[in-house]
């Protein structure tokens, strides 16, 4: 129900690609977020489910540890020169590859050094399209999550889904959907998710665990980042800043709500949650509750995303940061 017959297609062409191969990489995007990592595991499982091996790789040396309950997530191996996957792969050989969540190979990092030739790539994601990958890309773009994408192939395959598979696809949407409150969700996650709460998902435990247990100082921080609140063009822009003192205490993932409150204001079109991760250097998050398309506001930054959510990263000091920024937004409004 609710799959189309294009992700039918997509997912019964994806699923003879992994019949007639084995000794596969998978992997995901750096920074690797909720979607990122529940749709690899989600994959993992499958493939483990079909009797061939795989070897989970990440640009990151730190996995954000909110989804360390997700099945899989200690076999998740930090990308170094000189990887011994003989424990994970036969012959310790990396022979194809799943990527997932990935637009185009600047987002992978250090994993784009070991991915196999083109037609034993297989890519499956929901950002707009910048690099064609492997021998399929699975482009959705109205997909919620990489994850959600993953269920089809789950489901075409005709297997049973465990609780800890349900546990990584309700994981990967609720996380990309913004607990279902992003402007990307749709009656598929919905009846997705719903499945996987028949199945066993407890719906309370992972959002509170994803979204809702923060350090006692992340949470001061958080009260830090919403007193600084600036606004421009009339309110339409909003300006969340967080100066690198602030910063060194904190796990990056625990203060990201941040960025859903830069848009949280009434009137508000832009919101940016900017962070200063070195000494004059900036990561920003983009959110739109409107026609400005924060993807193309990002490009410019050699960032990206999606539509309504995209992030850069950006040198130079605050006052300039955000004039630039300011100007690209006027060029769509
Ligand atoms: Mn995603």
């Amino acid at each position: 129900m609710l799959a189309s017959k294009i992700h039918q297609e997509f997912a019964n062409k994806i699923l003879q690609f992994i019949a007639s191969n084995d000794n596969f990489l998978i992997s995901s995007h750096m920074n690797s977020d909720g979607d990122a990592i529940a749709s690899a595991l989600a994959i993992h499982m499958l493939l483990t489910c079909l009797n061939k091996k795989s070897a989970l790789i990440f640009h990151d040396q730190k996995i954000d540890k909110r989804f360390d309950y997700l099945n899989g997530f200690k076999n998740i191996i930090p990308y170094k020169k000189e990887l011994d996957l003989s424990e994970h792969l036969p012959k310790g050989k990396i022979e194809n590859a799943i990527i997932l969540d990935v637009p185009g190979y600047g987002r992978l990092g250090d994993v784009a050094e070991i991915l196999p030739p083109k037609d034993h790539l297989i890519k499956i994601d929901h950002h707009p399209l910048e690099d064609e990958m492997g021998i399929i890309d699975w482009v959705d773009v109205d997909a919620s999550s990489s994850t959600v994408m993953v269920h089809e192939i789950i489901e075409a395959a005709g297997i049973t889904i465990d609780l800890p598979m349900a546990e990584a696809i309700f994981s990967g949407i609720v996380y990309d959907t913004g607990r279902f409150s992003f402007s990307n969700t749709t009656a598929r996650d919905l009846y997705v998710c719903s499945k996987m709460v028949v199945i066993g998902v407890k719906p309370s435990d992972i959002t509170n665990r994803i979204f809702f247990e923060n350090s006692f100082s992340a949470l001061k921080i958080i009260g830090k980042g919403l007193c600084s609140l600036e606004n421009y063009l009339d309110g339409a822009v909003n300006v969340v800043y967080l100066a690198h003192e602030d910063m060194q205490k904190n796990n990056q993932s625990e203060i990201e709500e941040l960025a859903n409150y830069s848009v949280a204001i009434r009137g508000g079109m832009v919101g940016l949650f900017i962070r200063e991760i070195e000494k004059g250097f900036h990561k920003v998050s983009f959110r739109s509750h409107s026609n400005v398309d924060v993807n193309k506001v990002a490009k410019a930054f050699d960032g990206g995303g999606h539509a309504r959510a995209a992030g850069c990263r950006i040198d130079g000091k605050k006052e300039d940061i955000i004039s630039r920024i300011i100007a690209e937004i006027q060029k769509q409004m």
